[in-house]
């Protein structure tokens, strides 16, 4: 999910903010976003400690930062859900000083202060060759009392790439903690399970500081409580303040399912008060996988939850995760079909990871069944774990799978349908295909990052997706016209058959539209190609994919040869038509790129 937004390193403005009044200088240097080495900022700061916030993901590129602090003579200090799991591991790298279990606030305030580890609760430390554990500090109840995260010490601007609706990009934590159990969440060794909440007024005055902060300019606000409705009561008198004051901005959550499904009027309410995206964890569309988990839902709770969430105008994003023991190819295979079916307008499927320190690390590894020690790959997009009958290949690739078999044109329209049917108006083109470009160029890049090596395989999963997809979804057509404001394109495109053709070696896959100057007659994904066509555009994947120039550079157009693949005069004046037809500032950089490029 790095790949969809920028990831606000609010744990560090946490600790920063609470230990600012302490010590002479503090600085925050992002090394996702920085590109100085961390040398650089060790010889300008001439720090004293280091302190590096790291998940399993982060474990090599972690103990690299540390390896170079060290160098420098400085004390390392490391935090996060990761080193909370194994403090071991990680004190038995030389260049590890000092590892903060749990929340860091206090702890790391505590520590400065005296300038030593030795009784300070929540660390983990070495003294000579001993590895010392202190006890484990008792989680902060009363979090009004910390200080807000120390934004000011930003040096970048964070971005959200999935969403392009011109507002800037902030996070906030107003809870922390989830009672749930589910025994692949780092939740339950992290917060036992205890959920605190600051109070609403507290919030507001947060909310406040981060209007301010961005210059009073338009704001997306993602909260990072992962059971955001714990507490109904506060989320009601909430969403009293926020009415109150009409702050302009809009507000994403996470929860579970079954908090939606008892507080259906609380759901109104909150999407009165644009708290307008939710993402829930379906986890499987089976109730043994469900149970297996300790999920604690039903598999009618999930139904209902979407449907609630619907019909007040909420966009409402799923995630699943597939891979569990016992599961075949054929059930994984099912589980976008169900995404689909229950009404998901946004998913995503990730392969169950046993995070150390979770139940579910503790079940596989007393049956010998982890086999993967890089903690790298710990990232729910590798398999670390044998499961038969599927190879982790194969469990792999179904990942890509599943993720194209939802995200077809029509759950693209069934979405934009949704989200505009309380203004009752169509969604322009423009912003049709700015959401489909954004989706694409996340999948590039995170298939590029992470499938190196073996990206032909799943582009071969992606194209069979695409067309197992129209086989299912032939009954829930969507109407592109009736969805897409599009009378002026398909006034100057008028009547043609337009195929766009993916293709990866031998395999591809097409999509077929048949115009008039009024209506799209109809879409079909078919294999292969079919001949009689208007316009015809071919997209070699492999080329797309391939040829990586970061983020921004990435222009889907720059692959789609339009011009060079007409065959002949009529085909190059319904190409000319295609780009005049396409909304006026699409279209004119379209065009430029072709001309200017060929
Ligand atoms: C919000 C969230 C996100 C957001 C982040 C939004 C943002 N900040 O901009 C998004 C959705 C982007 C995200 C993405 C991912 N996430 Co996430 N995410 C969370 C979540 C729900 C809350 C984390 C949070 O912000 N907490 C609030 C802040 C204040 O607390 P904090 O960061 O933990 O910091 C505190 C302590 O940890 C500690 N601390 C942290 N760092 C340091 C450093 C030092 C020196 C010290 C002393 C202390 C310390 O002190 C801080 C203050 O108390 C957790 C937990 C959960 N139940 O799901 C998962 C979680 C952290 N994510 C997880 C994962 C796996 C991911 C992804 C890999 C998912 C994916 N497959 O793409 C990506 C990774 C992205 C990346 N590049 O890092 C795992 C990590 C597991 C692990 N052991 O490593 C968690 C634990 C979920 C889980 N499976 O249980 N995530």
């Amino acid at each position: 999910m790095g790949f969809s937004t920028d990831v606000i390193p609010i744990g560090l403005e946490y600790i920063a903010a609470s230990i600012e009044t302490e010590v002479d200088d503090v600085h925050i240097v992002d090394m996702e976003l920085e590109e100085q080495p961390l040398q650089c900022f060790l010889d300008v700061f001439d720090p004293d400690l280091i302190g590096i916030s790291m998940s399993a993901t982060d474990h090599d590129e972690g103990l690299r930062l540390a390896k170079i602090g060290k160098k420098s003579g400085v004390t390392t200090v490391l935090g996060g859900y990761h080193p909370t799991a194994i403090p071991d591991e990680l004190l038995s790298h030389p260049q590890v000083d000092i590892i903060v279990r749990g929340e860091g606030e206090l702890t790391m305030k505590e520590l400065v202060q005296k300038d030593s580890p030795e009784g300070v609760l929540g660390i983990s430390y070495k003294k000579g060759k001993r590895i010392i554990h202190n006890s484990e500090r008792p989680l902060i109840r009363d979090l009004d009392s910390l200080p807000f995260p120390a934004r000011h010490l930003r040096t970048h601007k964070y971005k959200d790439h999935m969403n392009s609706n011109g507002r800037e990009f902030d996070v906030i934590t107003m809870s922390r903690g989830c009672w749930g159990q589910c025994s692949f969440c780092c939740e339950p060794y992290m917060s036992k399970g205890l959920m605190r909440f600051r109070s609403p007024e507290n919030i507001l005055k947060e909310l406040f500081e981060i209007m301010a902060f961005h210059n009073e300019k338009p704001l997306q606000i993602f909260v990072t409580d992962p059971h955001f409705m714990g507490d109904p009561k506060r989320i009601d008198h909430l969403c009293d303040l926020l009415q109150k004051h009409e702050l302009n901005i809009v507000i994403s959550v996470m929860t579970r399912v079954d908090s939606i499904t008892r507080n259906p009027e609380l759901i109104k309410k909150m999407c009165n008060s644009d708290i307008l995206s939710y993402e829930l964890g379906f986890e499987s569309p089976n109730q043994k996988d469900l149970n297996d988990v300790k999920k604690g839902i039903t598999l009618s709770m999930q139904r209902k939850a979407v449907r609630i969430l619907r019909d007040n105008g909420a966009n409402v994003s799923g995630t699943f995760v597939i891979g569990l023991p016992g599961q075949s190819e054929e059930e994984i295979k099912q589980f976008p079909v169900y995404a689909k079916e229950i009404g998901l307008m946004n998913c995503a499927f990730g392969i169950v990871t046993p995070f150390p320190g979770t139940e579910f690390f503790d079940s596989l590894e007393k049956d010998g069944l982890i086999f993967e020690r890089d903690w790298t790959k710990y990232d729910e997009m590798h398999s670390v774990f044998k499961l038969n009958p599927l190879s982790a290949k194969r469990l792999e690739e179904l990942e890509s799978y599943c993720m194209a078999r939802f995200w077809t044109l029509n759950t693209f329209l069934d979405r934009a349908r949704a989200l505009h049917k309380n203004s009752g108006d169509k969604i322009s083109l423009k912003d049709f295909i700015d959401d489909l470009i954004a989706k694409v160029k996340f999948a590039r890049n995170a298939s590029y990052d992470l499938r190196e090596g073996e990206l032909e395989d799943h582009i071969k999963a992606v194209l069979g997706a695409l067309v197992d997809a129209e086989t299912e979804e032939k009954e829930r057509k969507i109407c592109i016209h009736d969805v897409i404001e599009m009378s002026r394109f398909l006034k100057i495109l008028g009547p043609q058959i337009i195929q766009i053709t993916l293709r990866c070696d031998s395999q591809a896959v097409s999509y077929v539209m048949k115009t008039t100057s009024r209506s799209v007659d109809y879409k079909k994904t078919i294999t292969g190609k079919q001949d009689k066509t208007t316009i015809d555009l071919d997209i070699d994947l492999d080329e797309v994919v391939g040829s990586f120039n970061g983020y921004s550079a990435f222009n889907l157009m720059n692959y789609v040869y339009l011009f060079k693949q007409a065959r002949n005069i009529n085909g190059i004046l319904n190409v000319l038509r295609l780009c005049a037809a396409l909304p006026i500032d699409l279209g004119c950089s379209y065009l430029k790129d072709k001309f200017m490029s060929d």
